[in-house]
């Protein structure tokens, strides 16, 4: 809460192409909060480099990323977007966070468990600080909600322990967060192995529906997802296969579980596939044409990010001046 207005904070690494699971678990329901809330939307640049990125790729990356929250209808007008690495009091929040942030906790996080088994030769101490700099991320903007997928839940949380425990410290400082999981698409798993998330960093790109793979593409891959035995659909946990994209149906269609099992009830999987390619394709066709205009104006993006990291810089250096000042850190005016 920054005075009298609610702050939604929310971000995505520029560590790979985006995927329809970034899209309905995160992006897309980022610009809800615009009419109500003041909204921050970062490309967290910072976090990507805790696996080894290949530099041009990242700045590639960065640009296209910005592009895809302005093509998936976030107005700048509107909307705060911009690059952490831009605003210098994340990494500074981060630092003093960790400091009120216990070795314990940190071991506990599932997803640092996963990324360094996946990366078991560079399992560094920024992979381990993750969740402290994305607490960073969500405190310094004194934000009430944050908007992401399920398997950032238990990181919102350990931001929410970090908060009540720097508050019991000193009193009135941070705004504790509530995490706002989408309904639907909480969880997009992987085509080829459903009981797997859909991951940008997969490398097997035929488990993935990229947003901005071509028509084509997108049929084809939904044409070779993994289903189940048998040929009815219907949303059961006996069926992960069917039941995911069933969730992607139901999310590009508004249509619940109910109502596509009667739709389908008596056609194959083939002609299920099929639907759930072409709707797909369609609900994502506008993002793309968006997309392609944005990134074709480079001086654009850039201007973008300078007014970007200008507001969230204002909102940053209040918090940071404030937490210094509680610390007892030295100020000279
Ligand atoms: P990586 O594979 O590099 O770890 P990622 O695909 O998980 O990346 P992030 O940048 O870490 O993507 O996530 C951005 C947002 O998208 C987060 O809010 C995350 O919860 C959400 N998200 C990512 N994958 C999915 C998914 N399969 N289903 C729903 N939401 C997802
Ligand atoms: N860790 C997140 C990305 C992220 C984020 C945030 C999400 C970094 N900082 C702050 C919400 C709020 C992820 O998606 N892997």
């Amino acid at each position: 809460m920054f005075g009298e207005q609610k702050v939604s904070f929310s971000g995505v690494q520029p560590s790979g192409n985006l995927t329809i699971g970034n899209y309905l678990g995160a992006i897309r329901n980022f610009a809800a909060y615009a009419e109500s809330y003041k909204t921050f939307y970062c490309v967290v640049d910072e976090h990507a480099i805790t696996v080894r990125q290949v530099p041009a790729e990242l700045r590639r990356r960065t640009y296209e990323t910005l592009a895809l929250y302005l093509s998936c209808g976030l107005d700048p007008e509107k909307n705060t977007l911009y690059v952490q690495s831009m605003v210098h009091e994340h990494a500074e929040l981060a630092w003093i966070l960790n400091c009120f942030t216990g070795f314990g906790e940190l071991s506990r996080m599932t997803q640092f468990k996963d990324k360094s088994a996946r990366h078991a030769d560079n399992i560094n101490a920024g992979l381990f600080a993750y969740p402290t700099l994305m607490a960073a991320d969500i405190l310094l903007y004194q934000t009430d909600v944050g908007p992401v997928g399920v398997d950032q839940k238990q990181h919102v949380e350990l931001t929410r322990d970090i908060a009540e425990r720097f508050n019991q410290l000193y009193p009135g400082t941070f705004t504790v967060p509530e995490p706002v999981i989408a309904k639907n698409g909480m969880k997009i798993m992987s085509l080829a192995d459903p009981t797997k998330k859909m991951s940008k960093s997969d490398e097997n790109p035929n488990a993935v529906v990229y947003i901005l793979d071509d028509r084509d593409t997108i049929i084809r891959k939904f044409k070779r997802a993994v289903t189940d035995s048998g040929a009815e659909v219907s949303y059961t946990p006996e069926k992960p296969g069917i039941s995911n994209l069933m969730t992607i149906y139901s999310c590009f269609t508004g249509k619940t579980m109910p109502q596509i099992e009667k739709e389908f009830d008596g056609k194959g999987y083939g002609d299920f596939k099929l639907a759930v390619g072409e709707v797909t394709a369609d609900a994502l066709a506008p993002v793309q044409a968006n997309f392609a205009r944005y990134l074709a104006d480079k001086g654009a993006l850039e201007a973008q990010m300078k007014k970007g990291a200008e507001e969230a810089s204002y909102y940053a250096r209040r918090t940071l001046s404030k937490v210094q000042k509680k610390l007892g850190f030295v100020q000279i005016r």
